[in-house]
């Protein structure tokens, strides 16, 4: 009997623009693993790719869109959600998702998610979060802890980060998770579930930025940072997203927190339109402009 000749084709190949390699990645950056997670998730929730596009807005994180293999809009900076929400309107048959960074989700965009959130707009977002605007070189960003040493902040920076977890929540998504990039097998299963899922899904997922964030706070690299999500990191699926608040050298509360169910935009907006216009006003449930 003979084993089987090895490969070394990557078994997700199909799912990526290899034309677009070698990658802007940093060595030890977490954004790889979050997209071989995703990857494995389209497989597993066996939607259609077809039917399946891809949103970034710009920045490290933003850079993915570019790089999976489905029908991809690498946006302006900021602007993935109102992308996103124009193509899920003009197409509601396709599954939405938004893949982009703590910076531009929830800065300069972060108008943009509240706002889809409480509308339980038909997104799946998924938010890199790296603590920092890394692309730009590292300066403070709505995620940064406290008491970072970033290129805005060369003392250390005094703003609270936001809770995300929290903010969705209280916004209205219907689904939302926290994993790091040392749980790829739970940040997978979530990837997978929010697939299947319709209304506003988000998952803020951690990932090591050693270059751009680390290394000026003497974190170590990308390995200490996995060692520090292993140790920090505690599931507690359902918690009260209260309780996911982070501090610098705390505990990180991980797990899915909200999984919930209510009626989107879209499903109410032909609700509304077909009892106040009629029938003739919808086109295989899109509103017709008169
Ligand atoms: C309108 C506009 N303002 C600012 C920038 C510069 N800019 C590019 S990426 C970025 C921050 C990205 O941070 P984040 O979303 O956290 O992504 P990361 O690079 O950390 O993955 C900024 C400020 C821009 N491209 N466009």
């Amino acid at each position: 009997m003979t084993a089987e000749a090895p490969t070394n084709v990557n078994p997700f190949e199909m799912y990526y623009r290899s034309d677009r390699l070698p990658h802007i990645w940093c060595p030890g950056c977490g954004l790889g693993t979050t997209v071989n997670c995703f990857a494995q998730a389209l497989i597993n929730s066996k939607v259609d790719i077809d039917k399946t596009a891809i949103v970034s807005g710009i920045g490290c994180s933003g850079r993915t869109a570019g790089y999976m293999n489905l029908d991809s809009f690498h946006t302006t900076h900021g602007r993935a959600i109102p992308f996103a929400t124009g193509l899920k309107l003009a197409n509601p048959d396709l599954n939405v998702v938004v893949y982009s960074g703590d910076g531009d989700l929830f800065a300069i965009g972060g108008n943009h998610i509240m706002h889809a959130a409480r509308r339980n707009m038909d997104l799946k977002v998924i938010c890199v979060n790296n603590l920092t605007y890394a692309m730009t070189g590292g300066q403070t960003g709505p995620a940064t802890p406290m008491g970072s040493i970033s290129a805005t902040a060369v003392y250390g920076s005094y703003d609270e980060p936001f809770n995300m977890p929290s903010l969705m929540d209280a916004a209205g998504a219907v689904y939302v998770a926290r994993w790091t990039t040392f749980h790829v097998k739970q940040l997978e299963k979530s990837m997978t579930e929010i697939m299947n899922k319709k209304g506003f899904c988000f998952i803020e997922v951690l990932s090591p930025c050693p270059i751009m964030y680390q290394r000026r706070n003497k974190q170590g690299d990308a390995v200490d940072t996995m060692k520090m999500y292993k140790e920090k990191g505690k599931i507690r699926n359902g918690a009260h997203t209260f309780e996911t608040h982070m501090v610098p050298g705390g505990d990180i509360v991980l797990g899915k927190f909200v999984d919930r169910d209510r009626p989107g935009y879209i499903d109410l907006m032909r609700q509304h339109l077909h009892e106040k216009l009629g029938e003739e006003f919808i086109n295989e449930g899109v509103p017709v402009c008169a």
